[in-house]
């Protein structure tokens, strides 16, 4: 998802460009302010940490656009897309390394493993917001 910081400056359409660009299929998306129910039960693992509550705070403060990339090895993918937590240490061509300078406002959240993407799509969206569709360039993406 992109969070406040890449919303309000301008991001989203650039981030949607680079996962479409790579391969990556969107198959849900939503555009909002995240109620803090799904924001603690999002960030749970993070619960005890101390920039939790800025992180909280931050990402209570404006709206967010969420999606659902799909693919192969699309969890795995997309964390190397976006870069290191820090984006001071984010490789140069990610989306934190290009875009952003502080770990508080990195732009974007990915997760983290197959079993956390479950979780986090289940918490976000009904299974009924997931779109099955094919995209035209399938047979040129995959052997
Ligand atoms: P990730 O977003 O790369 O998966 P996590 O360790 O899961 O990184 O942390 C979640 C988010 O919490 C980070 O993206 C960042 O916005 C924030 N965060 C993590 N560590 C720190 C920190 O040390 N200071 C401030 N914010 C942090
Ligand atoms: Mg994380």
């Amino acid at each position: 998802m992109v969070k406040p910081d890449g919303v309000a400056r301008g991001l989203i359409g650039g981030i949607i460009q680079r996962f479409e660009r790579k391969g990556l299929k969107l198959v849900a998306a939503r555009f909002e302010r995240i109620p803090e129910k799904r924001v603690l039960e999002q960030y749970r693992e993070h619960l005890e940490k101390p920039f939790f509550p800025s992180l909280r705070h931050f990402i209570e403060s404006g709206p967010c656009f969420l999606m659902v990339w799909e693919g192969k090895n699309a969890v795995s993918v997309v964390r190397k897309m976006i870069g290191t937590t820090n984006p001071a240490e984010a490789e140069p061509g990610t989306i934190r390394g290009d875009l952003a300078l502080d770990t508080g406002r990195n732009v974007i959240h990915a997760s983290d493993s197959p079993a956390s993407a479950a979780r986090e799509i289940s918490l976000h969206f009904s299974p009924d917001e997931i779109i099955t569709y094919k995209r035209t360039d399938e047979p040129s993406l995959y052997e």
